[in-house]
């Protein structure tokens, strides 16, 4: 059984990654609006991501005899000049997350629910993947500039990350960890 206080900070987790899934389903409809289609692709993709993240923390969360709430969602306001501009505002969002999950593993252990700290190292782990992923598409994308050849290259290539995420999505869904 969690207390509540590690209840309420799961709640709030979950409503952080339901935004996200938002966030990026906003982002990746820029995208496809913009003729990125394959940066529109792993974001689409992404989205898909962000909601199992919040997925894994409602099933935890009741399997632990918690109360799940789904509160009412923020309004987006999203403008993005470029689409570096765009993928700088994700690795905001993905620094952000990563210090809510340490806040969160923060207050697990100071109330001594040892279980859902354990279980939050697979966020933990998973952050980083998720930071340094959006590092090497920032970097290339930079290289890029507005090199219209370059940037129609890379897109090409997210179309290939998009491929892999989907396809870990799938391997993770038929072989689930937790
Ligand atoms: Fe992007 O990791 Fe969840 O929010």
């Amino acid at each position: 059984m969690v207390t509540k206080k590690v209840e309420k900070a799961i709640n709030e987790q979950i409503k952080r990654e339901e935004h996200s899934a938002r966030l990026y389903l906003a982002m990746a409809s820029w995208a496809e609006h913009n003729g990125f289609p394959g940066a529109s692709d792993w974001l689409y993709a992404q989205t898909e991501e962000e909601r199992i993240h919040m997925l894994k923390l409602v099933h935890y969360l009741n399997d632990r005899g918690g109360n799940v709430v789904f509160s009412s969602m923020d309004p987006l306001d999203l403008k993005f000049k470029t689409l570096v501009d765009l993928f700088q505002q994700v690795l905001k969002h993905e620094e952000f997350i990563s210090a809510s999950i340490n806040e969160l593993y923060d207050i697990c252990t100071k109330e001594k629910d040892f279980s859902s700290s354990n279980y939050l190292q697979w966020y933990i782990t998973e952050q980083i993947e998720e930071e340094k992923t959006v590092r090497n598409i920032l970097d290339q994308l930079k290289l890029t500039g507005t090199d219209k050849g370059g940037l129609f290259l890379m897109d090409k290539e997210f179309a290939v990350l998009a491929a892999a995420k989907r396809a870990s999505l799938l391997a993770a869904a038929t072989n689930p960890v937790v």
